[in-house]
């Protein structure tokens, strides 16, 4: 079996907030093989590409202004379940909640935005991870 592939990214706030390195190291440390990572800076094109499904949501608009607002960490992340495993090193989606011990859980909080500002991104499937890789990683 191939080994699994998933698109990781440390979302503005984790940059911004100088946790990459922190994050790095968790993934580092649950044995996680790091096959590229790039600083990026997505258009709104981009960005509208990767966040296709939440179109029309509520948290869309802002969800855009906040991926636009400072550079984001890409990484092609390599490992057996790795989009399981990182999902679970994530935490929930509301950082308020996740358990603490996740990135989310341990570094986040509800700021009083307009959006849940949750440090990372990760693919959720083997066709959503396949996808996003493309994007970012053309
Ligand atoms: P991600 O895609 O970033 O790994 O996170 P996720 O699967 O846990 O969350 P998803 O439902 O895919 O939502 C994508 C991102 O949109 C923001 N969001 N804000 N109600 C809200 O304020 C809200 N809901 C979603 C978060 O930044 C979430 O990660
Ligand atoms: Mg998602």
């Amino acid at each position: 079996m191939a080994t699994e592939e998933t698109l990781v990214l440390v979302k503005p706030d984790g940059v911004a907030r100088g946790l990459t390195g922190a994050i790095l190291a968790r993934i580092e440390a649950k044995g996680y093989a790091l096959v590229d990572i790039r600083l990026v800076e997505p258009d709104r094109e981009t960005l509208a590409q990767h966040y296709a499904e939440h179109e029309g949501k509520p948290f869309y608009e802002p969800l855009l202004e906040f991926m636009l607002s400072g550079p984001s960490v890409a990484i092609r992340l390599a490992g057996n379940r790795v989009i399981e495993g990182f999902r679970a090193l994530a935490g929930t989606t509301d950082p308020t909640t996740a358990a603490p011990g996740t990135i989310r859980g341990d570094f986040g909080r509800d700021w009083g935005l307009k959006v849940q500002q949750n440090l990372v991104h990760g693919s959720d499937s083997v066709e959503s991870a396949e996808r996003e890789l493309a994007i970012w990683f053309a």
